[in-house]
């Protein structure tokens, strides 16, 4: 798909939403957001912004995410002549602004997950890409739009965070070169970092170290898991995002192959986060309708956690023959 195609669409198009996927990260935020501020400065037109979940604290510094609205202050019969979605890599991750996306005359998917189906009328889909902002950047050089310190804090984020501050495998060559160049607009690594990972609350950082002491280890540790109960959420009055990087902490162990965070749901159904040092997380979390990246990924199984954990641990084992 020739990038040319969304100036068009942009320039002909009148009233445009932005959106970002739920329980946000850093990259849907700092895309939208980004995006937000390329049209604003290049194409002198106002957007509107969605979040589908609540805003994680830390990521309240993210230049204009002020200005983007919770689904619920939004009319959902409005139909806007684009939505453009960032980072979204199911439909399903929409959740309640699939409505306003149905509606819309013209779709756009901004993305860099493999899973990607492809949903949107114009589809921008890099796999390689460490992050939807290294999307977004790499959008906006080869159309030659003007960008800004506010841009390159916003994308210079999603790429930090997308990249684990730069260790993850996804760190390429590009991504360090596009953040040297937010660098150069003036981005300060140090103050990013400490806005992202040193802005935790107490009781944050309390539930996390109580949820590693829960972990349990299979297979010779290689396989190593955390099952969360609502109760464990209600003791330490978590957020949604509390359980940010955990799955990570269980993968820093040296015999870990493959990690899970199962979280019990308000619904009864159990979301889990997937790491793996080298195993397809993506294939695996596929076959629960869920999807991502081959080292990170997730899915929601639709039964309860522990359930959900025997089915996962199955699939796991069915998958992966040398761990
Ligand atoms: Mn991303």
């Amino acid at each position: 798909m020739e990038f040319t195609q969304l100036n068009d669409i942009i320039k002909s198009n009148k009233n445009i939403l932005i959106t970002s996927h739920v329980n946000p990260d850093g990259d849907t935020l700092g895309a939208m957001c980004a995006m937000y501020l390329l049209i604003e400065k290049n194409f002198k037109k106002k957007c509107d912004m969605v979040l589908v979940s609540k805003l994680p604290k830390m990521y309240e510094f993210i230049p204009k995410i002020n200005l983007a609205k919770n689904i619920d202050q939004y009319d959902k019969s409005r139909e806007y002549d684009l939505v453009i979605n960032v980072d979204v890599a199911s439909s399903e991750r929409n959740c309640d602004a699939q409505i306003l996306f149905n509606k819309a005359k013209n779709t756009v998917n901004i993305d860099h997950h493999k899973t990607n189906n492809l949903y949107a009328d114009i589809n921008f889909v890099e796999p390689d890409a460490s992050s939807t902002c290294e999307v977004v950047y790499e959008i906006a050089k080869t159309l030659g739009w003007k960008t800004d310190l506010d841009i390159a804090t916003c994308l210079y984020t999603g790429i930090m965070t997308d990249t684990g501050s730069f260790r993850f495998d996804n760190t390429t060559p590009k991504a360090l070169i596009y953040a040297s160049e937010m660098v150069e607009l003036g981005v300060v690594p140090s103050v990013i970092y400490k806005y992202c990972y040193e802005s935790q609350s107490k009781n944050m950082v309390l539930f996390q170290v109580y949820c590693v002491n829960k972990a349990v280890f299979e297979n010779d540790d290689k396989i190593a898991y955390i099952k969360i109960y609502k109760k464990d959420m209600e003791k330490f009055q978590a957020q949604e995002d509390f359980t940010e990087g955990l799955t990570e902490k269980l993968r820093a162990i040296v015999s870990t192959r493959i990690a899970f965070v199962a979280k019990e749901m308000k619904n009864g159904w159990t979301k889990v986060s997937m790491r793996s040092k080298n195993a397809d997380c993506a294939k695996i979390c596929e076959k629960f309708d869920g999807g991502g990246h081959r080292l990170a990924a997730g899915c929601t199984v639709k039964c309860n956690i522990d359930n959900a954990v025997v089915k996962i641990l199955k699939e796991i084992e069915c998958n992966i023959k040398d761990l």
